[in-house]
Protein backbone atom coordinates (compact mmCIF):
# COMPACT_ATOMS: atom_id res chain seq x y z
CA UNK A 1 0.00 0.00 0.00
CA UNK A 2 1.33 3.42 -1.13
CA UNK A 3 1.27 6.46 1.51
CA UNK A 4 -0.82 8.89 1.62
CA UNK A 5 -0.10 11.99 -0.80
CA UNK A 6 -1.27 15.98 -0.20
CA UNK A 7 -0.47 18.84 -1.57
CA UNK A 8 0.62 21.70 0.36
CA UNK A 9 -0.39 19.72 3.59
CA UNK A 10 -4.07 20.51 2.71
CA UNK A 11 -6.24 16.95 3.43
CA UNK A 12 -7.72 15.52 0.42
CA UNK A 13 -11.24 16.46 -0.11
CA UNK A 14 -13.64 13.76 -1.18
CA UNK A 15 -13.27 12.97 -4.94
CA UNK A 16 -16.94 14.27 -5.64
CA UNK A 17 -16.31 17.52 -4.02
CA UNK A 18 -12.90 18.45 -4.93
CA UNK A 19 -12.50 21.75 -7.39
CA UNK A 20 -9.21 19.93 -8.19
CA UNK A 21 -7.80 16.40 -8.45
CA UNK A 22 -4.44 15.27 -8.30
CA UNK A 23 -3.72 11.73 -9.82
CA UNK A 24 -0.11 10.10 -9.24
CA UNK A 25 0.95 8.10 -12.01
CA UNK A 26 4.23 6.73 -11.28
CA UNK A 27 4.52 4.85 -14.10
CA UNK A 28 8.15 3.72 -15.69
CA UNK A 29 8.54 0.93 -18.14
CA UNK A 30 10.03 2.41 -21.56
CA UNK A 31 12.53 4.90 -20.08
CA UNK A 32 15.61 4.86 -22.45
CA UNK A 33 17.87 7.07 -21.12
CA UNK A 34 18.20 8.36 -17.26
CA UNK A 35 15.57 5.75 -14.57
CA UNK A 36 13.46 7.65 -11.86
CA UNK A 37 10.56 9.17 -13.17
CA UNK A 38 8.67 6.22 -10.99
CA UNK A 39 9.64 8.53 -8.15
CA UNK A 40 8.41 11.31 -9.13
CA UNK A 41 4.64 11.88 -8.05
CA UNK A 42 5.76 11.48 -4.88
CA UNK A 43 8.80 13.83 -5.03
CA UNK A 44 6.78 16.82 -6.25
CA UNK A 45 4.09 16.49 -4.06
CA UNK A 46 6.16 16.00 -0.77
CA UNK A 47 7.94 19.52 -2.45
CA UNK A 48 4.55 21.25 -2.23
CA UNK A 49 4.95 21.31 1.34
CA UNK A 50 7.65 24.14 0.51
CA UNK A 51 5.31 26.42 -1.23
CA UNK A 52 3.30 29.40 0.11
CA UNK A 53 -0.92 29.41 -0.43
CA UNK A 54 -0.27 32.76 -1.95
CA UNK A 55 0.11 32.63 -5.47
CA UNK A 56 2.29 35.62 -6.29
CA UNK A 57 1.39 36.25 -10.28
CA UNK A 58 -2.64 35.77 -10.20
CA UNK A 59 -2.48 37.85 -6.89
CA UNK A 60 -5.14 35.33 -4.47
CA UNK A 61 -4.64 32.62 -2.42
CA UNK A 62 -6.43 30.13 -4.72
CA UNK A 63 -7.08 27.12 -2.07
CA UNK A 64 -9.29 29.56 0.40
CA UNK A 65 -12.03 29.21 -2.58
CA UNK A 66 -10.78 25.86 -3.56
CA UNK A 67 -10.57 22.22 -2.80
CA UNK A 68 -8.30 19.71 -3.72
CA UNK A 69 -8.33 15.59 -3.97
CA UNK A 70 -4.58 13.99 -4.53
CA UNK A 71 -6.28 10.57 -5.45
CA UNK A 72 -4.09 7.11 -4.19
CA UNK A 73 -1.57 6.52 -7.09
CA UNK A 74 -2.42 4.23 -10.35
CA UNK A 75 0.12 2.29 -10.03
CA UNK A 76 2.01 0.12 -12.84
CA UNK A 77 0.69 -3.73 -12.48
CA UNK A 78 4.14 -5.76 -14.56
CA UNK A 79 1.56 -8.71 -14.47
CA UNK A 80 -0.64 -6.67 -17.43
CA UNK A 81 0.51 -6.38 -20.76
CA UNK A 82 0.77 -2.50 -21.74
CA UNK A 83 -2.85 -2.50 -23.67
CA UNK A 84 -4.32 -3.67 -20.80
CA UNK A 85 -2.59 -1.52 -17.92
CA UNK A 86 -3.02 1.51 -20.69
CA UNK A 87 -6.92 0.80 -21.26
CA UNK A 88 -7.45 0.18 -17.26
CA UNK A 89 -5.53 3.57 -16.64
CA UNK A 90 -8.58 5.45 -19.41
CA UNK A 91 -11.38 3.60 -17.54
CA UNK A 92 -10.15 4.87 -14.43
CA UNK A 93 -9.64 8.48 -14.94
CA UNK A 94 -13.15 7.97 -16.99
CA UNK A 95 -15.37 7.03 -14.05
CA UNK A 96 -13.52 10.08 -12.09
CA UNK A 97 -15.81 13.32 -11.69
CA UNK A 98 -15.60 15.89 -14.68
CA UNK A 99 -16.52 19.52 -12.68
CA UNK A 100 -13.27 19.79 -11.62
CA UNK A 101 -9.14 20.03 -12.55
CA UNK A 102 -8.26 17.05 -13.43
CA UNK A 103 -4.30 17.06 -13.00
CA UNK A 104 -1.63 13.88 -13.03
CA UNK A 105 1.90 13.52 -12.16
CA UNK A 106 3.96 11.17 -14.22
CA UNK A 107 5.50 8.95 -15.00
CA UNK A 108 6.67 8.54 -18.23
CA UNK A 109 4.92 10.48 -20.92
CA UNK A 110 3.46 7.20 -22.76
CA UNK A 111 0.48 8.09 -20.55
CA UNK A 112 -0.57 11.33 -22.07
CA UNK A 113 -3.18 9.63 -24.80
CA UNK A 114 -4.40 7.27 -22.05
CA UNK A 115 -5.63 10.06 -19.72
CA UNK A 116 -7.03 12.04 -22.80
CA UNK A 117 -8.69 9.34 -23.94
CA UNK A 118 -10.43 9.33 -20.75
CA UNK A 119 -11.60 12.76 -20.66
CA UNK A 120 -11.78 13.96 -23.72
CA UNK A 121 -13.74 11.61 -26.31
CA UNK A 122 -14.68 14.11 -28.83
CA UNK A 123 -11.98 15.78 -31.10
CA UNK A 124 -10.20 18.22 -29.31
CA UNK A 125 -6.75 20.16 -29.42
CA UNK A 126 -3.50 18.88 -27.07
CA UNK A 127 -1.34 21.91 -26.52
CA UNK A 128 2.26 19.79 -26.03
CA UNK A 129 5.39 21.05 -24.19
CA UNK A 130 8.02 18.73 -25.10
CA UNK A 131 11.77 18.95 -26.30
CA UNK A 132 10.88 15.78 -28.48
CA UNK A 133 8.77 14.58 -31.23
CA UNK A 134 7.23 11.74 -29.38
CA UNK A 135 5.78 11.20 -32.83
CA UNK A 136 7.03 7.33 -33.80
CA UNK A 137 3.99 5.35 -34.32
CA UNK A 138 6.17 2.63 -31.75
CA UNK A 139 9.54 2.42 -30.62
CA UNK A 140 11.92 -0.80 -29.13
CA UNK A 141 8.36 -2.55 -29.99
CA UNK A 142 5.99 -0.81 -27.85
CA UNK A 143 3.41 1.58 -29.52
CA UNK A 144 2.90 2.57 -25.52
CA UNK A 145 6.51 3.75 -26.09
CA UNK A 146 7.12 7.28 -24.14
CA UNK A 147 8.36 8.39 -28.05
CA UNK A 148 5.16 7.68 -29.33
CA UNK A 149 2.09 9.96 -27.50
CA UNK A 150 1.65 11.99 -29.89
CA UNK A 151 1.47 9.18 -32.26
CA UNK A 152 -1.50 8.16 -30.44
CA UNK A 153 -3.12 11.25 -29.89
CA UNK A 154 -3.51 11.85 -33.73
CA UNK A 155 -4.91 8.51 -34.09
CA UNK A 156 -7.27 9.01 -31.56
CA UNK A 157 -8.37 12.13 -33.78
CA UNK A 158 -7.05 14.91 -32.00
CA UNK A 159 -5.00 17.92 -33.08
CA UNK A 160 -2.01 18.60 -31.39
CA UNK A 161 -0.38 22.27 -31.04
CA UNK A 162 3.34 21.19 -30.26
CA UNK A 163 6.56 23.83 -28.92
CA UNK A 164 9.83 23.47 -27.66
CA UNK A 165 10.99 20.68 -30.03
CA UNK A 166 14.62 20.54 -30.16
CA UNK A 167 14.80 16.59 -31.38
CA UNK A 168 13.33 14.95 -34.26
CA UNK A 169 13.88 11.81 -36.16
CA UNK A 170 13.67 12.38 -39.71
CA UNK A 171 10.36 10.41 -40.32
CA UNK A 172 9.01 12.32 -37.85
CA UNK A 173 9.50 15.39 -39.71
CA UNK A 174 7.97 14.25 -42.77
CA UNK A 175 5.02 13.09 -40.53
CA UNK A 176 4.61 17.04 -39.37
CA UNK A 177 5.20 17.97 -42.92
CA UNK A 178 2.23 16.60 -43.93
CA UNK A 179 -0.19 15.88 -41.18
CA UNK A 180 -2.25 19.01 -40.90
CA UNK A 181 -3.32 18.25 -36.97
CA UNK A 182 0.12 19.37 -36.05
CA UNK A 183 0.91 22.65 -35.47
CA UNK A 184 4.53 22.94 -34.69
CA UNK A 185 6.97 25.79 -33.00
CA UNK A 186 10.37 24.56 -33.07
CA UNK A 187 12.32 25.73 -29.94
CA UNK A 188 14.92 27.36 -32.34
CA UNK A 189 11.91 29.04 -33.92
CA UNK A 190 10.40 30.55 -30.65
CA UNK A 191 13.82 31.48 -29.14
CA UNK A 192 16.26 32.62 -31.79
CA UNK A 193 13.92 33.32 -34.94
CA UNK A 194 11.07 36.02 -33.35
CA UNK A 195 8.56 33.71 -33.62
CA UNK A 196 7.53 33.43 -29.72
CA UNK A 197 4.77 36.23 -30.18
CA UNK A 198 3.14 33.78 -33.31
CA UNK A 199 3.17 30.72 -30.21
CA UNK A 200 1.56 32.83 -28.07
CA UNK A 201 -1.28 34.11 -30.03
CA UNK A 202 -1.84 30.30 -30.95
CA UNK A 203 -2.31 29.38 -27.49
CA UNK A 204 -4.69 32.22 -26.80
CA UNK A 205 -6.96 30.81 -29.77
CA UNK A 206 -7.39 27.92 -28.91
CA UNK A 207 -10.39 26.79 -28.19
CA UNK A 208 -13.25 23.62 -27.19
CA UNK A 209 -12.12 20.77 -25.43
CA UNK A 210 -8.14 21.03 -24.63
CA UNK A 211 -5.61 19.00 -22.60
CA UNK A 212 -2.18 20.07 -21.75
CA UNK A 213 0.55 17.87 -21.52
CA UNK A 214 3.72 19.30 -20.54
CA UNK A 215 6.89 17.01 -20.27
CA UNK A 216 9.65 18.15 -17.83
CA UNK A 217 11.95 18.30 -20.72
CA UNK A 218 10.58 21.22 -22.76
CA UNK A 219 12.26 23.08 -20.00
CA UNK A 220 16.49 24.47 -20.43
CA UNK A 221 18.49 21.62 -18.56
CA UNK A 222 19.87 24.59 -17.01
CA UNK A 223 16.37 24.86 -14.86
CA UNK A 224 15.33 21.38 -14.94
CA UNK A 225 18.04 18.84 -14.79
CA UNK A 226 16.54 16.18 -13.56
CA UNK A 227 14.29 14.29 -16.91
CA UNK A 228 14.80 11.44 -18.77
CA UNK A 229 16.32 12.88 -21.91
CA UNK A 230 17.37 16.03 -21.90
CA UNK A 231 17.85 18.13 -24.12
CA UNK A 232 19.93 21.66 -24.73
CA UNK A 233 17.77 24.52 -25.10
CA UNK A 234 14.14 24.85 -24.01
CA UNK A 235 12.01 27.26 -22.23
CA UNK A 236 12.85 29.44 -19.37
CA UNK A 237 10.38 29.57 -16.34
CA UNK A 238 8.87 32.94 -17.49
CA UNK A 239 8.16 31.36 -21.03
CA UNK A 240 6.43 29.08 -19.41
CA UNK A 241 4.54 31.37 -17.51
CA UNK A 242 3.63 33.73 -20.39
CA UNK A 243 2.07 30.35 -21.90
CA UNK A 244 -0.28 30.01 -19.16
CA UNK A 245 -1.21 33.18 -19.04
CA UNK A 246 -2.02 33.01 -22.72
CA UNK A 247 -3.63 29.63 -22.19
CA UNK A 248 -5.89 30.52 -19.49
CA UNK A 249 -6.73 34.10 -20.84
CA UNK A 250 -10.21 32.65 -22.09
CA UNK A 251 -12.84 32.42 -18.96
CA UNK A 252 -14.23 29.33 -18.56
CA UNK A 253 -11.69 27.35 -20.54
CA UNK A 254 -12.58 23.52 -21.06
CA UNK A 255 -9.72 22.14 -20.04
CA UNK A 256 -9.87 18.46 -19.54
CA UNK A 257 -6.37 17.61 -17.96
CA UNK A 258 -3.33 18.33 -17.46
CA UNK A 259 -0.29 16.62 -16.82
CA UNK A 260 3.73 16.84 -16.00
CA UNK A 261 5.57 13.90 -17.00
CA UNK A 262 9.19 12.89 -17.21
CA UNK A 263 10.39 14.48 -14.18
CA UNK A 264 13.40 12.52 -12.92
CA UNK A 265 13.55 13.56 -8.73
CA UNK A 266 17.91 14.61 -8.43
CA UNK A 267 19.79 15.33 -5.14
CA UNK A 268 19.48 19.45 -5.40
CA UNK A 269 15.34 19.27 -5.50
CA UNK A 270 14.93 22.27 -7.84
CA UNK A 271 13.52 20.05 -10.45
CA UNK A 272 10.96 18.57 -8.16
CA UNK A 273 10.16 22.57 -6.77
CA UNK A 274 9.45 23.69 -10.66
CA UNK A 275 7.63 20.51 -11.08
CA UNK A 276 5.74 21.30 -7.48
CA UNK A 277 5.38 25.14 -8.58
CA UNK A 278 4.21 24.81 -12.28
CA UNK A 279 1.45 22.48 -10.84
CA UNK A 280 0.09 25.54 -8.52
CA UNK A 281 0.42 27.69 -10.98
CA UNK A 282 -1.71 26.09 -13.15
CA UNK A 283 -3.95 25.50 -10.27
CA UNK A 284 -4.00 28.93 -9.58
CA UNK A 285 -5.33 30.28 -13.29
CA UNK A 286 -7.49 27.94 -13.84
CA UNK A 287 -9.40 28.75 -10.50
CA UNK A 288 -9.17 32.73 -11.42
CA UNK A 289 -10.40 31.50 -15.48
CA UNK A 290 -13.05 29.62 -14.14
CA UNK A 291 -14.14 32.63 -10.97
CA UNK A 292 -13.31 30.76 -8.39
CA UNK A 293 -11.96 33.86 -6.66
CA UNK A 294 -15.78 35.41 -6.74
CA UNK A 295 -16.43 32.47 -4.33
CA UNK A 296 -16.69 32.12 -0.68
CA UNK A 297 -14.28 30.92 1.28
CA UNK A 298 -15.14 27.41 1.65
CA UNK A 299 -11.42 26.12 0.31
CA UNK A 300 -9.24 23.39 1.70
CA UNK A 301 -6.91 25.53 2.59
CA UNK A 302 -9.29 26.98 5.90
CA UNK A 303 -8.87 23.57 7.15
CA UNK A 304 -5.07 23.95 7.38
CA UNK A 305 -3.88 25.06 10.89
CA UNK A 306 -0.72 26.62 11.00
CA UNK A 307 0.72 30.60 12.11
MN1 LIG B 1 7.83 13.60 -24.19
Amino acid sequence: MSETLHFLSMPNAPVDAADVLVLPVPLERTVSFKPGTALAPAAILKTTDQLEFFEEDAGWSPFKHMTISVLPEFADNPALPADAWHDALSRHVAALPKQNLFTALGGEHSLTPSLVAGRMTEPGTVLFLDAHGDLRSSYEGSKYSHACPVYRLLEQGHQVVMAGIRSVFESEVELIDREPRITLFMDWDLNGQGQWNAFLDKVRSLNGPLYLSIDMDVFSPSLVTGVGTPQPGGFSWYQMIETLEALFSRPGIDLRGVDLVELVPEPTRVSEMVAAKLLQKIISFWGKARGFDRKPQTGSQLQVEYD
